[in-house]
């Protein structure tokens, strides 16, 4: 049942929001990103704040908004030249209400402080969304993998690990992968922790190889659950995955297993992407070129072309908005769909948007497809299926055990299904009916501030 709120709650919340977002900005100066990420929050629990105001009288936002710890260290290391080199290091221990800090490592040049911190801000929602035990946290490096030799890699996530195993541990903060750390840089940062710790501690790190205590599943989690969300969104309008046209941004870990489901439920998936261009393929995509391409040579997607001479190739990311599809899943990074790129899919008959990527979409690219009445599935609740089954990794490890992938699987599907429907139900209940962008935030908001109320001012 949708609730009235009474004009004097509703001014009293947005006050409140208003004056902690103010302070978010002068303690934040330059951080745009995390502005960005702060402000969509925000503004979608005013019902919750107006209905609850207990939650003002705790002053929950400016507790939450602050992290528990942020912690930046020096990472040195030496290149295949003999050259030192200096890159920085970054952990945010963001909330620890629901569990152990738990959320990826990015490595990528564009990484600072207001990345990981929007990351990390986004991440406490998210987990929460999922229902396990694991509070927020995010980090990462400005470091640059690209065109890095093998070698290379594996002396920086050394470097990097030693400085950050004083801070992690398997009921402390749990690290995981992102943009540009993937099993190989978790299976050097693994061996390091391991080495320096003298022990085996296997749930310090997830998304590890299979043979060393990671778990079947991990690799697809984000991709599969992304599809697995949207179905939900679809069956509610009486549509589904077979033979829609979508479009998928990047050719990492997420975009590849969400090609990889979405064509096993009978989408034609038509284009995807890298950071240099995107490629057009009407007869669909050949996932296994592309593994190939991006898994195992790490090379550029424009190479696709070379195989597949029918297909096109073109420079620059922002334009594969372009291509007429009914679902389109950004699965690259923060802010690629644009106000301009969302016009024009509404224009091209988009019907449903899925985020992959955290935070791909700008605010004035939601409000424009929320208007236009297309389905929007946010990133907080669309891609938790990594971090839920990052989650059941830390299950297995405790239990010294390994379940199949198809119980891994199964659990993933029922975790998405959960997160749809608690979405779904906190936007009716909270006056924004469909609006699952407000539903996921306020029902991932109400299982944190919960918890933090219960344990006290800390
Ligand atoms: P990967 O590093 O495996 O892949 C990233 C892909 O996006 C690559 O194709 C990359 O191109 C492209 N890309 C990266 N940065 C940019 C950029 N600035 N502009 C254009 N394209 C870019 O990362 P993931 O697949 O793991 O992550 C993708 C997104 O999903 C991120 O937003 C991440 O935070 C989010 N996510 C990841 C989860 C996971 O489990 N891995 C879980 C939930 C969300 P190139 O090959 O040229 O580098
Ligand atoms: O953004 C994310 O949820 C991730 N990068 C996955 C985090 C994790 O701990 O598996």
């Amino acid at each position: 049942m949708a609730t009235i709120l009474s004009e004097e709650s509703l001014t009293q919340a947005k006050e409140y929001v208003d004056r902690v977002y103010k302070t978010v900005i002068a303690r934040n100066p330059h951080e745009s990103e995390f502005h960005q990420a702060v402000k969509e929050i925000f503004e979608s629990l005013i019902p919750v704040l107006a209905k609850e105001p207990h939650y003002i009288k705790h002053n929950i936002l400016e507790r939450i908004v602050e992290p528990e710890r942020f912690i930046t260290f020096r990472v040195p290391w030496v290149d295949d030249n003999g050259n030192v080199q200096v890159n920085r290091g970054f952990r945010v221990q963001y909330n620890s209400a629901l569990g152990p800090y738990k959320g990826g490592l990015r490595f990528h040049p564009s990484v600072n402080a207001s990345i990981i911190k929007f990351l990390g801000f986004e991440q406490i929602f998210k987990n929460a969304l999922t229902g396990q035990p694991i509070g927020g946290g995010k980090g990462g490096s400005d470091f640059d993998p690209k065109g890095k030799s093998e070698n290379e890699i594996m002396r920086f996530t050394q470097s990097f690990m030693t400085e950050l195993y004083k801070y992690v541990g398997p009921d402390v903060d749990v690290p995981a992968g992102d943009i540009g750390v993937g099993a190989r840089e978790i299976g050097y940062m693994y061996g390091q922790y391991k080495r320096i710790r003298g022990s085996i501690e296997a749930g310090v790190l997830t998304g590890k190889g299979i043979g060393y205590g990671g778990s079947l599943g991990r690799k697809e989690a984000t991709g599969y659950g992304l599809i697995y969300f949207v179905e939900e969104m679809l069956k509610s309008k009486g549509l589904g995955f077979k033979d829609a046209t979508v479009v998928v941004s990047g050719s990492g870990n997420v975009s590849i297993y969400a090609m990889e489901k979405a064509q096993q439920l009978g989408a034609r998936v038509v284009a995807c992407s890298d950071s240099n261009g995107y490629v057009y393929d009407p007869q669909g995509i050949n996932l296994e070129t592309v593994k190939r391409i991006k898994e195992v040579e790490r090379k550029r997607i424009r190479e696709y072309v070379k195989e597949h001479p029918h297909a096109t190739y073109t420079e620059g990311c922002e334009g594969i908005w372009s291509i007429p599809c009914d679902i389109a899943l950004p699965c690259a990074t923060q802010n690629e769909i644009s106000e301009a790129s969302a016009r024009l899919l509404v224009a091209n008959g988009v019907k449903a948007v899925g985020e992959g990527a955290n935070m791909p979409s700008t605010l004035e690219a939601i409000d424009v497809f929320l208007k236009n009445g297309v389905l929007f599935g946010p990133a907080k609740a669309a891609n938790a299926g990594g971090v839920a089954v990052s989650a059941l990794e830390m299950s297995q490890n405790s239990m010294r055990l390994s379940w199949s992938f198809e119980e891994v699987d199964a659990k993933l599907h029922q975790i998405m299904k959960n997160i749809y429907q608690s979405s779904v139900k906190a936007a009716e209940e909270y006056g924004y009916p469909g609006n699952l962008l407000v539903g996921a935030n306020i029902a991932g908001f109400k299982r944190v501030a919960d918890a933090m109320i219960a344990q006290g001012v800390v």
